[in-house]
C-alpha cells in the first residue's frame, strides 16, 4: 500500500451544512490523517506494508490493525456520503432491504437504533452477511471487512465524527447522514 491519504471524494465545504468544512479539517485532516501515520511507522519499510490496506486489516492484529481498520473505515465513510444524499435506494438493493427489514422506513428505524446504542466509539454498518442484509456495530476500529462481511455503507459514530457540528447530539447526527448525506449509489455499487 501507499502512504498517501485517498481524496476526498468531494470538497471539504460540500456537505456543508450538515457536515462543517471545520470538521473535515479535524476528521479527515488530523483523525484520519493520524491513522495514516501511525501506521506507516508501525509498518513502514517491513514486508507487511508490501501488501494492499485490505489485506492488512485482514491479517493484522493490535496497532496495526487498529491503524489500518481506521484508514480503511474512514475511506469506507467518506465515501458512504455525498452532497444531496440521503433519499432511497433503488433496484437490486431496495428489493432486498424490503425483503430483510420489512420496509426502508423499517431499515432505518433499525439503522438509526443501532448507530444510536452503540455504547462509545465505534461504526454503524449495514452489510450483506452471506445473501441477507443485516445492520451491525462495531467497536472502535473494528471493521465487517475483517469478520467476511461485504460492507455496503457506514456511519461513523465516534464522538469526533459529530462534536463539532452536533455537539453531544449523535442522534441528530445519524438522522441527517440517513435523510441527507447517505451515498445509496455507492452501497449499490457494493451490493452489486
Ligand atoms: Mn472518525
Amino acid at each position: 500500500m501507499k502512504f498517501e491519504m485517498k481524496p476526498l471524494p468531494y470538497a471539504k465545504n460540500a456537505l456543508a451544512p450538515h457536515l462543517s468544512e471545520e470538521s473535515f479539517g479535524f476528521h479527515y485532516e488530523k483523525h484520519h490523517q493520524a491513522y495514516l501515520t501511525n501506521l506507516e511507522k508501525l509498518i513502514g519499510g517491513t514486508p507487511e506494508a508490501e501488501k494492499s490496506l485490505e489485506d492488512i486489516v485482514k491479517s493484522s492484529s493490535g496497532k496495526v490493525f487498529n491503524n489500518a481498520a481506521q484508514v480503511w473505515n474512514h475511506d469506507f465513510f467518506w465515501a458512504s456520503m455525498k452532497p444531496n444524499g440521503g433519499g432511497e435506494p433503488t433496484g437490486a438493493l431496495a428489493d432486498a432491504i424490503k425483503r430483510d427489514f420489512g420496509s426502508f422506513a423499517d431499515f432505518k428505524k433499525q439503522f438509526s437504533d443501532a448507530a444510536v446504542a452503540q455504547f462509545g466509539s465505534g461504526w454503524a454498518w449495514l452489510v450483506k452477511d452471506g445473501d441477507a442484509l443485516k445492520i451491525v456495530t462495531t467497536s472502535n476500529a473494528d471493521t465487517p471487512l475483517a469478520k467476511g462481511q461485504k460492507p455496503l455503507l457506514t456511519c461513523d459514530v465516534w464522538e469526533h465524527a459529530y462534536y463539532i457540528d452536533y455537539r453531544n447530539l449523535r442522534a441528530k447526527f445519524v438522522e441527517t447522514f440517513l435523510n441527507s448525506l447517505a451515498n445509496w449509489d455507492f452501497a449499490a455499487s457494493n451490493f452489486a
